[in-house]
């Protein structure tokens, strides 16, 4: 018999502070975060700070980075009552689960990560040693929650395959099957992946150096449009059936956020829009873009107005955060065998 603890379902997320919020990271993971909230499980989100810092963050901007991506999340619709919202380095259980998971994680794994080679570019050799130990982090961010759904775009997966194999060779390690539990991927919905909208091959990335390339929830109805109407696409008028779509990665990112705007399936756009050109398109798209946007924008500019708000929900979120992790901690601690005497 199993000395399994049971593992009540419960969602963790994070989102790093690493810039504006995008399209990409609204559409690919906070919208599922809400949905989510009323889905009877227990749910926790997190402003992933610590991961933040893994590439260079000006020390004067990343409070209020941590603040605006908070606003974004009250924006969007998340309510402090329903689900814990804090940021990560609040919580120092989660750096300390993150060390235990460094000396657990084989180097062969991470050198397997193609986001820390993405990150990393050409210049690995400078780059930080939390950029390559980042999903022993994120492991441990949702372990020491016992995590079991955790709802992310789909450039997360590999990271999330790390964390089950983290969980699993922790248990077989130590001997104690079902310790932590095997966390599910919760990736799907219309827009697990939004693209640049300068190149269809590359995500939308918050920290892309041209603001072009994506649309932020700050933008205002005036720069969406004009991003939408300067995107990259082909001279061709819409296809009618999906398998036309994709050898045309532009065309193909395009139908996909409308779809994931208007609720609907990529064939009832294309129903609708079979034999238009991008002329007659990128105009409804941007409209689309614009209605939903716009109120999220607005509502995050007046919470932002009041960031000793936005500081208190974060402080009581990380009170709550912690007294579920802490907990945790311990018993790992005395799995792995460490000495406690206070
Ligand atoms: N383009 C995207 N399409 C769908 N989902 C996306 N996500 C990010 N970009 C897209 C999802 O958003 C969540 C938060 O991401 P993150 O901030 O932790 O880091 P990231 O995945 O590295 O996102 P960015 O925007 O590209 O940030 P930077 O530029 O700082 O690295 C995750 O669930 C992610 O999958």
């Amino acid at each position: 018999m199993s000395d399994a603890p049971k593992h009540t379902p419960r969602v963790f997320s994070g989102v790093q502070p690493s810039g504006e919020l995008t399209l990409g990271n609204y559409l690919g993971a906070v919208k599922r975060f809400v949905e989510l909230q009323d889905g009877g499980m227990e749910t926790i989100y997190c402003v992933v700070d610590l991961h933040a810092i893994t590439t260079w963050q000006e020390p004067s901007e990343l409070a209020d980075a941590t603040r605006q991506v908070t606003a974004a999340f009250l924006a969007c619709g998340l309510d402090p009552k329903r689900s814990i919202l804090f940021n990560q380095s609040q919580v120092p259980a989660h750096a300390e689960l993150a060390w235990v998971f460094n000396c657990v994680a084989r180097l062969g794994w991470l050198n397997r990560m193609t986001q820390f080679k993405d990150k990393a570019g050409k210049n690995r050799e400078n780059a930080s040693a939390g950029l390559y130990v980042y999903p022993n982090l994120m492991a441990a961010d949702i372990l020491v929650y016992r995590g079991t759904h955790v709802p992310v775009g789909e450039d997360q997966k590999q990271h999330l395959e790390l964390a089950r194999d983290i969980a699993q060779k922790f248990n077989n390690d130590f001997g104690r099957p079902d310790f932590f539990p095997l966390c599910e991927p919760l990736i799907g919905g219309p827009a697990p992946r939004v693209m640049s909208l300068r190149d269809g091959t590359k995500k939308m990335s918050k920290s892309d150096p041209s603001d072009m390339s994506r649309i932020n929830l700050t933008d205002d109805a005036d720069a969406i449009a004009n991003k939408i109407r300067r995107a990259r696409t082909d001279p061709e008028p819409l296809p009618d059936t999906l398998e036309a779509l994709e050898a045309r990665p532009e065309a193909r990112n395009l139908v996909g956020i409308y779809s994931a705007l208007a609720g609907t399936d990529l064939e009832e756009v294309l129903a609708e829009f079979a034999g238009q050109g991008f002329g007659a398109f990128k105009p409804r798209l941007a409209e689309l873009a614009v209605s939903h946007l716009t109120p999220i924008t607005a509502e995050m500019n007046r919470l932002m107005a009041d960031p000793a708000e936005i500081d208190r929900i974060l402080g009581d979120g990380a009170n709550r955060a912690a007294e579920i992790a802490e907990p945790i901690l311990a018993e790992t601690y005395d799995v792995v065998g460490f000495l406690r005497s206070r």
